[in-house]
């Protein structure tokens, strides 16, 4: 008999001293729940011992906030893929995808991704649907999977709604606004702002079952940047906006894939180390590490390390910044004073701005060497370059974003290193 949360807690324990690997890992659980946490991990590491997947899991998820942890966390997560695991697999094709832990494989973690679509994962059947709208915003494989998952989950929801806004194929104009609705009500932001253009949009017609054959072979070539003429912005430094260089409905996959992970921005103080809040950076960061990512941020930051012209594990993690009104980052160099920072990875030498929104007003990127302020259409990407020729920092690189007047500014920034990212 299997064991799951509905037996009583009595029971649970009876079982976890009987030696039952899953009842262990649930007394664990309970037990970290109550704030036992010695005894809690007491049992999370005899069911880890008894080979139960979870326990592997929850052990994988302690060790992805560095890059040698994440070798440890591969392992873990192959055990328990091995078990079929969801959220395991789910995890380790991102270490794949993204070379954390060993080697980067994205074949393989697409193909895992599919695998878990094809047998009803919402989270991974989004997933797909995202890389496909990457390759061909038409896709009509991507609008039966955003169909088939928009009321479920509200990333897909805002997707769903997204593509609609923009007159694409996708079912049921009730489809998502629903669920908008209701994230809504509950202050996810940008919702009510989506269910009103989907509301507004005309209906279309019903997408066809999702056609799996297809879906493997569209993603059996990892992801590559589209070609785009830069404007040019300045020669030295040098910077260029790459217009619509991501499509608008990963934009909103982005948002609300960030949204729940804001917190208050730091700064980088290089007298000690440290990072701390200061009203020199206004605006809230989500700082998506290997645990937040998915694979459509990791498509995503190869897309841009491909417009930069850096591979993606140069790239540091894909930040999400939120400023409200009076929200800024004034004056700053993106360049890193010499430190233990820049022994690991080298030079932060390029920095990528991706434009999010354009509903607010103020809020610029300055570039104060070219003395252009920016702001850039929904999907655009700003490139500029930290460094001189030679790689030492450029003390005419400095930019800012100017204060938000009115609305809040939605904004990805992505830098890339000299050398590989170890975190
Ligand atoms: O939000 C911006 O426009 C901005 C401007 C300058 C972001 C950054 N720098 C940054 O993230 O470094
Ligand atoms: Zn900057």
């Amino acid at each position: 008999m299997t064991m799951d949360f509905e037996a009583s807690p009595a029971e649970i324990r009876a079982r976890a001293e009987a030696g039952e690997p899953r009842a262990q890992y649930l007394l664990a659980a309970n037990l970290s729940r109550e704030g036992r946490r010695e005894e809690a991990e007491r049992w999370l590491q005899a069911a880890a011992r008894g080979g139960e997947p979870d326990a592997y899991y929850t052990l994988a998820t302690r060790s992805l906030s560095t890059l040698p942890g994440t070798a440890d966390a591969r392992l873990l997560l192959e055990k328990a893929a091995l078990k079929q695991s969801v959220p395991a697999i789910r995890q380790l094709a991102v270490l794949e995808a993204q070379g954390y832990g060993g080697p980067t494989d994205w074949q393989r973690a697409a193909g895992r991704m599919a695998a878990l679509a094809q047998a009803g994962d919402v989270a991974a059947m989004r997933q797909i649907a995202g890389l496909l709208i990457l390759q061909d915003a038409d896709d009509e494989n991507a609008a039966a999977l955003i169909d088939r998952t928009a009321l479920r989950d509200p990333v897909a929801a805002a997707v769903c709604a997204g593509r609609r806004a923009a007159g694409r194929t996708t079912g049921d104009p009730a489809l998502a606004s629903d669920v908008l609705k209701r994230l809504a009500a509950g202050g996810y932001p940008r919702a009510g702002e989506l269910a009103r253009k989907m509301i507004a949009a005309p209906p279309s017609r019903v997408p066809a079952a999702p056609d799996w054959p297809v879906i493997a072979e569209r993603l059996s070539t990892p992801p590559a940047a589209p070609q785009i003429e830069p404007k040019r912005i300045s020669a030295r430094p040098d910077a260029q906006l790459f217009p619509a260089a991501v499509p608008p409905e990963i934009v909103d996959y982005v948002i609300m894939h960030a949204a729940p992970c804001l917190r208050p921005s730091m700064i980088y103080d290089s007298r000690d180390g440290s990072r701390r809040r200061d009203p020199y950076r206004k605006s809230l960061t989500a700082s998506l590490g290997p645990a937040d990512q998915d694979l459509v941020i990791a498509a995503l930051i190869r897309r841009i390390g491909g417009l930069v012209g850096c591979d993606h594990d140069r790239a540091e993690f894909l930040s999400i910044l939120r400023y409200e009104g009076g929200g800024e980052y004034r004056a700053h160099f993106d360049w890193l004073p010499e430190g233990p920072d820049i022994e690991a990875s080298g030079q932060r030498v390029a920095t990528a701005l991706l434009y999010l929104n354009e509903d607010y007003s103020g809020g610029q990127t300055h570039l104060i060497f070219a003395d252009a302020k920016v702001k850039g259409a929904i999907g655009d990407v700003l490139v500029f370059w930290n460094i001189l020729p030679g790689g030492a920092p450029d003390e005419a690189s400095r930019h800012a974003s100017l204060p938000v007047l009115s609305g809040e500014k939605w904004l990805a920034s992505l830098w890339f290193r000299s050398r590989r990212f170890v975190f």
